[in-house]
């Protein structure tokens, strides 16, 4: 590759001569030639600025210098190298620059500006497939606009930004964009495999945490499990601290997270950290008290997952009249309203207009108050005692970790009710015997299986398994598996 950077401070670029992108110039993939702006000028004072036409602070590059420049430099072409790092040409344009002139190579003008592109290392990964590269460092105020839009018409120009600050000149950014290319060129990098567990790679994560010996410094000790060579449990914690990492500096990275890149093991630290995966990749997942506001998203929620869970060889009728009875949106607003009676909890997923999931909870009035169902009076004898009576979550965000988060907080909520000064001692719930999947998420959950219990719907008999556990932390609900 050959990288070209224009700029009116050619000691500024220096440092590239150093370390692993000089060896890469010297002797390597890499022809770099830095070259001074103002060997371009005609006039004695080598003039490269003027003030802004306009008017307002400070001045700009002029066009006709950095014109000559770029039509030399880009005309020179990947594989015609002019004189040595430091020199320059300073001959007359060398015609139309077209992009053809140099058949089959692919050139880039980078301009960087506080106006640009944000870089990213998908964009250098990009670059370093070019094999010509050139670097145009404005100063002052920046390059007359006519410059990027005439070269842009011409040649792939990228006007890049290093982020969201300013800096004097794009000096500092050339160095960025050549050090971070360079390393890209094959050779560069003496082992290839630290570019693929980086920072800002394929998986998407900040990188985890390094540590080195002694492995106690000034009382820090290095984790524990880094000293084990236990590889596998190694692997999966720097995976949880690169998770959590990026939670807390990047939630931009960890928004943008496909579901291919979330592995095994992944669900349960995004789960403690407030995020899940959706259908449309990981999220940020929140469970609420429900707000009388809700009671219209509530009841189509309800309206849509009830259906999915019911037990089977129930009828279209019965379930509709049953929907129809309990789960409209006059029955949503009256449990909301009533916070002595009912505990409505709301699971939202950022980025879905809908609630997720939602759970209901009907608590006694009185401290004996006895669950309304009689057979579950004669297995649940513990009063004060609260009824789980709907927990769904939609079934794209079945696996997300919402259930479990909504489990969680309900039970939280559940432990602060009070019935009549006392506290609760045990939540139930009933659910259909033949949903394994539902058993095994009670069990997880720290529900212990009481028995059954038959009730009716619709004017069928039905059979459900009763569970029960108190909502406080004696038995917290396992929330990692
Ligand atoms: Cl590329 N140039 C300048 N002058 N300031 C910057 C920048 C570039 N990126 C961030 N700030």
């Amino acid at each position: 590759m050959r990288i070209d950077v224009v700029t009116i401070f050619p000691d500024y670029l220096a440092p590239l001569e150093l370390s692993l992108i000089g060896r890469a110039a010297a002797a390597g993939p890499l022809q770099l030639q830095i070259h001074d702006l103002r060997a371009w000028t005609k006039d004695p004072h080598r003039t490269v600025d003027d003030s802004p036409v306009g008017g307002g602070a400070g001045m700009v590059m002029k066009p006709d210098v950095w014109g000559r420049a770029l039509d030399d430099v880009l005309a020179s072409g990947p594989s015609d190298p002019s004189p040595g790092t430091g020199e320059c040409s300073g001959r007359e344009p060398g015609g139309v620059v077209d992009g053809t002139t140099h058949p089959g190579a692919r050139t880039v003008l980078a301009i960087p500006t506080p106006s640009g592109i944000p870089l990213t290392q998908r964009t250098v990964e990009d670059l370093a497939t070019a094999d010509h590269l050139v670097i145009a460092c404005g100063r002052y105020e920046g390059i007359d606009a006519r410059v990027a839009e005439h070269y842009g018409d011409r040649v792939e120009t990228l006007e890049f930004s290093l982020g969201d600050y300013v800096l004097n000149g794009g000096e500092v950014a050339a160095l960025a964009l050549v050090e971070a290319v360079v390393r890209l060129l094959p050779g560069v990098v003496g082992n290839p495999e630290s570019l693929e567990e980086e920072s800002h790679g394929a998986a998407g994560l900040l990188e985890y945490p390094v540590y080195t010996r002694p492995v106690e410094w000034r009382g820090l000790a290095v984790p524990e499990v880094l000293l084990g060579g236990h590889h596998a449990r190694i692997a999966r914690w720097r995976r949880d601290r690169a998770l959590e990492r990026t939670a807390a500096r990047r939630p931009d990275l960890l928004q943008s997270l496909g579901a291919e890149q979330v592995v095994r093991g992944d669900r349960e630290v995004l789960n403690r950290l407030g995020w899940g995966l959706g259908p449309a990749g990981v999220a940020r997942m929140r469970v609420r008290r429900g707000i009388p506001d809700d009671a219209a998203r509530l009841a189509p929620l309800a309206a849509a997952t009830f259906p999915l869970a019911a037990p089977p060889g129930l009828d279209e009728e019965a379930l509709a009249a049953f929907i129809a009875e309990n789960l409209s949106v006059e029955r949503f607003e009256d449990y909301l309203a009533d916070g002595a009676r009912y505990v409505v909890m709301v699971g939202e997923v950022e980025g879905s207009g809908e609630l997720a999931g939602y759970t209901l909870s009907v608590l006694p009035l009185s401290v004996g108050e006895p669950p309304y169902a009689a057979d579950v009076e004669a297995i649940v004898q513990e009063r004060p005692t609260a009824e789980l009576s709907k927990i769904y979550v939609r079934p794209e965000f079945h696996s997300s970790g919402l259930a479990r988060m909504l489990m969680a907080q309900t039970l939280a909520a559940l432990a602060e009710a009070r019935v009549e000064g006392e506290p609760l001692a045990v939540v139930w719930l009933g659910t259909n015997a033949r949903n394994r999947r539902a058993q095994k998420f009670y069990a997880r959950c720290g529900y212990e299986r009481r028995g059954g219990r038959r009730f009716w719907v619709g004017g069928r008999e039905m059979s459900d398994a009763v569970w029960a556990r108190p909502p406080l932390e004696s038995a917290p609900p396992a929330m990692a598996d």
